[in-house]
């Protein structure tokens, strides 16, 4: 009873933490001195009790555990600054509000059978502004911040290169239109980009909405029937990355998955100088790199491209006595005949590869495995 008339004296009307005052005499204010020193007390232990959760909090949230994937592209390191920056004051809130309701836990709780409700509190004006003008100033800041990088992520130099990307239930394609190395038109069955160069993404759906995300890359962006989305890159970190689909897009759209490689400036120079040489050479050598550029492989056996997909037909044995027709077809437009024991709707419909990479795609399955 003496502690709480000491306490509420103490810090008189306005005191910010009679929410957890009780009735007179029902008050158990443990382990604070009654008289003035209560509130410094209570002040100090809360502080110190902030501190030690926002430690805690900030070591497993940002030290400890590395949550995210590496980041590999430009855009990215910016958005990862907003990300910390909005974590470190997610955590200081966070460690707050945590303090002050374990030391209400700690220190107010009710006595053994109090059924009674605490007593009604009015407002403090002064902790009022304090959680009022904080937060504006920085939600305000992370406002402020955000445009600013979603308006630099979004500008491009103008010596960028192109790639189209074709998004389709349930598979990603891509084809370059960059008139510098030629690879106009060459379509490919995953992304390459060379490292530290920034490219444009030029998104289309024939169907439903997609949307195109690379974890390490941060951006994502979503792909729509009827107009062009456009993403904006510059990697820059070397290696191979997931690209997932993640606008729910029907049956197969957890399997609607890719990868893009970012090669070194040499290996990407190589990498463009195969896909000309099996151009110019157009047949077999053109209708091979088609199967795997197309992530055929994934899929199917072929023992002539060292494929060993189970996904679909073994190619080498369902192939045979196939006229070029037959094959085209079940490329073109796979859901017209399904082959036996195979669900429809898996393999994608590939009617928008250029018709010379699939003239010499069908050749190339003729001679190894139709006829
Ligand atoms: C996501 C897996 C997947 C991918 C990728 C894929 N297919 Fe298929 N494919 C299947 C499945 C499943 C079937 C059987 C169902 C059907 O007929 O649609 C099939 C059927 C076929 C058939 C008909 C086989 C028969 O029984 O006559 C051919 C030919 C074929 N695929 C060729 C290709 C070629 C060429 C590519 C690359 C351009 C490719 N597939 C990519 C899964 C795939
Ligand atoms: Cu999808």
């Amino acid at each position: 009873m003496g502690s709480w008339r000491a306490a509420s004296t103490a810090c008189g009307n306005r005191c910010p933490f009679r929410i957890a005052v009780r009735e007179p005499g029902r008050l158990v204010f443990r382990g604070a001195k009654p008289g003035p020193s209560v509130r410094k007390t209570l002040y100090i232990q809360l502080l110190l009790l902030t501190v030690v959760i926002g430690a805690i909090t900030f070591v497993i949230s940002l030290v400890a555990i590395s949550w995210l994937p590496t980041v590999a592209s430009e855009e990215g390191k910016r958005i990862d600054d907003i990300y910390l920056f909005t974590s470190v004051i997610c955590i200081g809130i966070f460690a707050l509000v945590a303090a002050v309701t374990v030391y209400a836990v700690l220190k107010f709780r009710a006595g053994p059978g109090d059924m009674e409700d605490g007593k009604p509190i009015h407002g403090h004006t002064g902790v009022e502004i304090f959680w009022t003008v904080i937060p504006t100033i920085l939600v305000t800041v992370i406002g402020i911040w955000s445009a600013v990088v979603v308006v630099q992520n979004d500008d491009l130099p103008d010596d960028h290169r192109i790639v189209n990307v074709e998004a389709q239930q349930f598979a990603w394609s891509f084809s370059y239109i960059d008139e510098r190395d030629g690879l106009n038109g060459m379509q490919v069955g995953e992304l390459v980009v060379r490292v530290n160069e920034p490219v444009e993404l030029h998104m289309r759906s024939p169907d439903v909405i997609h949307a195109f995300w690379v974890p390490e890359w941060r951006q994502k962006q979503d792909v729509v029937p009827g107009i062009t989305t456009f993403y904006r890159i510059t990697p820059t970190l070397e290696g191979t990355f997931p690209i997932i689909c993640t606008e729910l897009c029907g049956l197969g759209h957890s399997v609607m998955r890719n990868q893009v490689r970012v090669l070194s400036d040499a290996d990407f120079d190589a990498w463009v100088a195969d896909q000309q040489q099996a151009v110019d050479s157009g047949g077999a050598t053109l209708g091979q790199s088609v199967f795997q550029n197309q992530g055929c492989a994934a899929c199917h056996t072929l023992s002539a491209a060292d494929a060993t997909g189970a996904v679909g037909p073994d190619l080498d044995s369902v192939l045979a006595g196939q006229s070029a027709e037959e094959i085209r077809q079940s490329i073109v437009d796979p859901n017209d005949v399904i082959s036996e024991g195979f669900a429809e709707g898996v393999m994608p419909p590939y009617g928008a590869v250029p018709e010379d990479q699939l003239d010499a795609l069908v050749e190339y399955l003729v001679t190894e495995a139709g006829g």
